[in-house]
């Protein structure tokens, strides 16, 4: 078997990226050795003791042992700052600043080091979901900067641990997905240049929820396993970590979402978060062709007023997205 072509080499022939190329370069280095130390990790997940800390997180979620060490590993990855100065994390209450006054060319990192935390004690697909934001010089603790649409995100991508480590990322030229080769220790470019199938035949989410949604959401369900022909002929796929439903959706089309909850002691903004989770991976659907909607609106053009804001999302081919937009899926 050929060796095939690294990530650091790819990366190398990128050009029209969103920022430098030797910036990219410096980040997705540190990424590919975040991505090499959780997936080692994992493999001994079932032999090294997992469970809970016993703490509760930002969002009310009991902290998993993983999730802590993972934003850990994202602390130490970046501690040698350049070119990033900032890390924004699902695990964090607040931003963590390596520096109270960024550079010319600084960088924060935006990210949910665990995701799909619940699949962890059954030996389930698991993510890592990133963005890279550029920082204001002489920014520092204020995060104006920060909170802007995710249209302006340079780098986005997730690192999926199924039965291969693969990493997908897009710098503003497309998505390429790499694999990891254990024993070379190396991502190798599986395929380059990503695009959507404009229409899949697989619909992700907890249908547990159906009750609570809007609807509309309840109403496009209906009308895609209604089962007239091929168009309403849906199958239900989920896994239960955002990235693992995604990387299906990107590869064969279809729809991921995460509806709003009207019922009472329902998730009335739904469940995912904004900055490291939504923005993240509508970048890459576009970029791929495809779609991410909060049902009403482009998740792209949501800028936030708080880190862990959480909105719904229609995310998947662009077909689906704006088919549920018609049913008028969040009101
Ligand atoms: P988890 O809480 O297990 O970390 O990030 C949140 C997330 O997983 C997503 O990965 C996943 O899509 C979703 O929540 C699953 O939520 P439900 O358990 O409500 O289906």
């Amino acid at each position: 078997m050929s060796a095939g072509i690294t990530l650091k080499r790819h990366i190398k022939t990128k050009s029209a990226t969103a920022l430098p190329v030797a910036d990219l370069a410096l980040i997705m280095e540190r990424i590919e050795l975040i991505a090499a130390r959780i997936t080692r990790q994992l493999s001994l997940a079932g032999l090294d003791g997992l469970g809970y800390t016993g703490e509760t997180n930002v969002h009310g979620e009991k902290v998993k042992k993983l999730d802590e060490w993972g934003n850990k590993v994202f602390l130490e990855a970046f501690e040698h700052r350049d070119p990033v100065c900032s890390l924004i994390s699902e695990e964090m209450d607040e931003p963590h600043h390596y520096s109270s006054n960024c550079r010319e060319n600084n960088y924060c990192v935006l990210y949910d080091p665990i995701d799909g935390s619940s699949n962890t004690d059954v030996n389930g697909s698991l993510g890592t979901i990133f963005a890279v934001k550029k920082r204001a010089p002489g920014h520092g603790a204020g995060i104006d900067d920060i909170l802007v649409p995710g249209s302006q995100q340079l780098i986005a991508g997730y690192i999926l641990y199924g039965p291969a480590a693969q990493l997908a990322y897009s710098a503003g030229a497309g998505v390429d997905i790499f694999t990891l080769d254990r024993t070379l220790g190396e991502f190798i470019l599986w395929k380059e240049n990503v695009k959507m199938p404009p229409h899949g035949t697989t619909y992700a989410v907890n249908q547990g929820n159906v009750g609570k949604w809007h609807d509309g959401a309840r109403k496009f369900v209906a009308h895609i396993t209604s089962r007239k022909d091929k168009r309403t002929s849906y199958s239900l796929r989920y896994c239960g970590a955002f990235a693992a439903d995604f990387h299906r959706c990107l590869l064969e089309g279809g729809i991921f979402m995460y509806p709003a909850e009207v019922a009472e002691g329902g998730k009335p903004k739904g469940k995912l978060r904004l900055m490291y989770e939504l923005a993240p991976l509508s970048m890459l659907a576009e970029q791929a062709g495809g779609r991410g909607s909060t049902g009403k609106q482009r998740i792209l053009d949501i800028a936030a007023t708080a880190i862990h804001e959480r909105h719904p999302i229609y995310i998947g081919s662009a077909e689906e997205v704006a088919l549920a937009e018609s049913f008028k899926v969040e009101g």
